[in-house]
C-alpha cells in the first residue's frame, strides 16, 4: 500500500497534515531578530513603545478580519464559536475585552490612550500588512480564513516569553499591562481547537493540503513584514 509520503498525489492523513501545519513554526515571528532582541532585554523604551503602538493596529482589525470570516460563514455551529473570538476582542458584558486590555498595555508601557487610538505611529508596513490581512479574510472562502489564523498554535510560546522575561528585562514597564498576554494564553489554545478541526475538516485533498500550507505561509509573512516594518522604524531609517 503506497503511503502519502511518498507518493504525492495521496493525501496526509491528520496527524500527517497537522505536522505538516506545525512544521511551518519555523517561520513564526518568534523568531524574527526584532522579537530575539526584545525577548533578551536589548530594545529600548522608544522601541518597546513603537512595537506596541504597531501591533495595536493589528488588534483593533482582528475583529474585522473575524466579522468578514463571520460574513462568508453559512454553517451556525462555526459562527456560534467563531463570534467568540469577536467577544474576545471588543469585550462583551463585564470584561472590557482585548483591545482595552493592549491600550492599558500602551498605557503601561508609556504611550497616553488618545495617543495609541491616533495611530500616529503606525507605520506602512505594518498598515499594509495588516490590511492584506483582513482583506485576504474578506475575498476567501470563510474555512481559508479560519486556516490563516493557525499561527495562533504557536502563540502561547511568545506570550508565555513575554510574561516570564519582561518584568525583569523591562522592570520600567507597569506589571498590570502584561494582562493581554496573559488573557491570550488559554484563548489561543482554544482557538486552535477549533481552527485546527475545520482545516483538517476541510482541506482533504493533497493539493487542498498543500493551499492550506501556503496559507498558513501568507500569515506567517503578515506577521514577519509587520515586524520587518517595526524594526526598520526602529533603526532611524524611516
Ligand atoms: O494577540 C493576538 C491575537 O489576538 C490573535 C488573533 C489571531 C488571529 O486571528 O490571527 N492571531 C493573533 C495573534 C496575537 N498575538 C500575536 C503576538 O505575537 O502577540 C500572535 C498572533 C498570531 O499568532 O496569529
Amino acid at each position: 500500500m503506497k503511503q502519502a509520503a511518498t507518493c504525492p498525489d495521496l493525501p496526509w492523513d491528520r496527524e500527517e497534515f497537522k505536522s505538516q501545519l506545525l512544521a511551518l513554526g519555523i517561520h513564526y515571528h518568534i523568531h524574527h531578530p526584532f522579537n530575539l532582541k526584545m525577548n533578551n532585554g536589548q530594545l529600548t523604551p522608544d522601541q518597546i513603545r513603537a512595537w506596541v503602538a504597531n501591533r495595536f493596529y493589528y488588534q483593533i482589525n482582528i475583529p474585522q478580519k473575524d466579522g468578514a470570516i463571520l460574513a462568508n460563514c453559512p454553517d451556525r455551529e462555526a459562527r456560534r464559536k467563531w463570534i467568540l473570538r469577536i467577544h474576545d476582542h471588543d469585550g462583551w458584558e463585564g470584561n472590557a475585552g482585548g483591545i482595552e486590555a493592549w491600550a492599558r498595555l500602551g498605557e503601561a508601557v508609556g504611550i497616553p490612550r488618545s495617543e495609541l487610538w491616533s495611530l500616529c505611529h503606525v507605520v506602512p508596513g505594518v498598515r499594509f500588512a495588516v490590511d492584506a490581512y483582513v482583506n485576504f479574510a474578506r475575498q476567501s472562502p470563510w474555512q481559508e480564513g479560519v486556516c490563516s489564523s493557525l499561527t495562533e498554535m504557536f502563540a502561547p510560546k511568545i506570550h508565555k516569553e513575554r510574561l516570564a522575561n519582561w518584568p525583569s528585562l523591562y522592570p520600567w514597564i507597569e506589571a498590570q499591562g502584561l494582562q493581554y498576554f496573559r488573557s491570550r494564553i488559554s484563548l489561543a489554545e482554544r482557538d486552535v481547537v477549533h481552527g485546527l478541526q475545520v482545516t483538517l475538516d476541510h482541506f482533504t485533498t493533497r493539493t487542498q493540503q498543500q493551499r492550506a500550507l501556503e496559507i498558513l505561509q501568507f500569515k506567517l509573512d503578515v506577521l514577519w513584514s509587520m515586524m520587518d516594518a517595526i524594526e526598520l522604524a526602529c533603526s532611524g531609517r524611516i
